[in-house]
């Protein structure tokens, strides 16, 4: 099924591992990976094994030394190169993505244009990398802070975006002068091995050292591998809070950096000065894109009394219409989980809904016979619920509604979407001034993403994207997120022939 783009992303064999000549070493266990769109075997991948991951440090090492000389603009060019390849491939890497993964075509296409429009933007930062100047108190002196790169990053992807992440990642760290090793979800191997193929073709074609960007495959161990690594000073991790936690603690232990991009609880407040055609639109596709599977995805919908009955009734009606299969096929919107695992965590909440009070309005369920032999499709749900509810107060990564009725002003509700333990991302739909600016406020959401009249998801990559509390606080992608992946340095100069002391200290000898 998949046959031709793989070859056309140059993964010849479908069992891959260190014979295959590339630049991942792999001499591990062997794991399959297995589409949920129709449960066929797509390849063999051989994992790293931990002496197989001390090679590829030392490469990485080595080629850090070459890279950091590399003037930045040029380091941008090679991104260029690489964003230039991605647009010629998209159609292709979309395909696997949607095809490895599960979600739809054109959410597939849509990750990698997120790939090329981060290169877009890295080629730009790479003759942006700007310090300040700063006046010295002292005379004849000058100040100036700089950026230097860091070295060797870990990036550490999920998944539900088993391309983008690791772009949003690597385009920024390289044109930064670090380098990168990745490790991806063992769930989507292929689309990793596609990616790191078609950057080492572009740092082949331009004589650089493949070590610039390395691929390590494997399950948690692998990852504890990068983690406890004292020779690399930052990692940036997306996936759950129980991982970004580990992650953290271990991490600071040794005092290195991280990024951490956990989950979500996002919420859309609906106000009575929502335009409520849009609502329905924004509200639905932030529910059931990528299956419920995004960390952007919209949980929770908290609405006013007054329109409450009017939404409820729109969203039972367009989830009448979504047509769920084959996420390759145009006409459907929704796709499979990603395995039979993230099924049993849906059915399990639909019982805990209705154990702990909830109301399931579009039951949902999981579906079966043709076309679904994968068993990792399911239905949409919506439930009425309290916020206050276990359930409703953890993150499960499906495609799983909840509607919650506010009565009073928008504070109300904003008290409501803030009281979760997670802070990604939020929305309120209101044509109202003073309701979108309190929102916005600093007595406002608590989210790292706020916005008015979209949904929660689909985020752009020229704004830093991350969150708060449990969302673990790191900040990827665009704005000046850039800075985590150097390290600043203060330079102090003096071009006089004295030597005063800051703060008028007089030390005479
Ligand atoms: C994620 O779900 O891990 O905002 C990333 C969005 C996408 C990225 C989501 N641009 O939904």
């Amino acid at each position: 099924m998949i046959k031709q783009e793989l070859k056309e992303l140059g993964i010849l064999a479908t069992n891959l591992g260190s014979s295959t000549g590339q630049n991942w070493f792999a001499t591990g266990a062997d794991i399959t990976s297995s589409s949920p769109v129709d449960g066929q075997v797509i390849a063999t991948v051989t994992c790293s094994s931990h002496n197989d991951y001390k090679d590829i440090c030392v490469q990485a090492k080595k080629a850090y030394a070459i890279w950091r000389l590399v003037p930045a603009p040029q380091r941008g060019e090679v991104i260029r190169l690489f964003g230039d390849k991605l647009r010629s491939l998209k159609p292709t890497l979309g395909k696997l993505v949607s095809y490895e993964m599960g979600k739809s075509l054109q959410e597939g296409m849509g990750e990698v244009q997120e790939m090329i429009d981060i290169c877009d933007f890295a080629v730009g930062l790479s003759r942006q990398l700007y310090g300040s100047t700063i006046h010295s108190e002292r005379p004849s002196h000058r100040m100036y802070d700089q950026y230097h790169p860091l070295g060797v990053v870990g990036v550490i992807s999920a998944f539900n975006f088993p391309v983008a992440v690791w772009a949003w990642n690597t385009a920024l760290a390289l044109v930064c002068g670090d380098v990168v090793i990745w490790k991806p979800s063992e769930k989507t191997p292929l689309c990793a091995i596609a990616c790191q193929q078609i950057l080492a073709d572009i740092l082949k074609q331009k004589e650089l050292p493949e070590g610039i960007s390395n691929l390590i495959i494997g399950e948690k161990t692998v990852g504890e591998w990068l983690v406890n690594d004292t020779n690399i000073p930052l990692i940036s991790a997306t996936g759950s809070t129980a991982m970004g936690k580990t992650v953290a603690q271990h991490v600071a232990a040794r005092l290195g950096r991280s990024i951490l991009e956990l989950g979500g609880n996002n919420a859309i407040i609906i106000t009575p000065d929502a335009d409520l055609k849009m609502t329905t639109i924004g509200a639905v596709f932030g529910a059931v894109g990528t299956a419920g599977q995004r960390c952007t995805s919209t949980r929770r919908l908290i609405i006013h009394e007054s329109v409450y009955e009017q939404v409820k009734a729109s969203l039972i009606k367009a989830y009448a219409q979504l047509q769920i299969g084959d996420p390759l096929l145009p006409e459907n919107h929704v796709g499979p989980l990603i395995d039979q695992k993230a099924v049993a965590h849906y059915l399990d909440a639909l019982s805990e809904i209705e154990k702990q009070g909830g109301k399931l309005i579009v039951t949902g369920g999981l579906l079966t016979g043709k076309g679904f032999e994968s068993g990792c499709y399911v239905k949409p749900a919506i439930a009425e619920v309290e916020n206050h509810y276990d359930i409703v107060q953890q993150e499960t990564f499906a495609p799983i509604l909840y509607l919650i009725k506010y009565q009073g002003d928008v504070m109300e509700a904003i008290a409501i979407q803030n009281d979760v333990k997670q802070g990604l991302s939020s929305a309120i739909m209101t044509n109202n001034l003073r309701e979108a600016e309190l929102f916005l406020s600093a007595q406002g959401s608590d989210c790292g993403i706020a916005n008015i009249n979209i949904g929660t998801s689909g985020a752009e990559i020229g704004g830093a994207f991350g969150g708060e509390k449990e969302t673990g606080g790191g900040r990827e992608s665009g704005s000046d997120a850039w800075k985590a992946y150097m390290r600043r340095q203060t330079n102090t100069i003096n071009y006089s022939t004295e030597l005063p002391l800051a703060q008028g200290i007089t030390f005479n000898l």
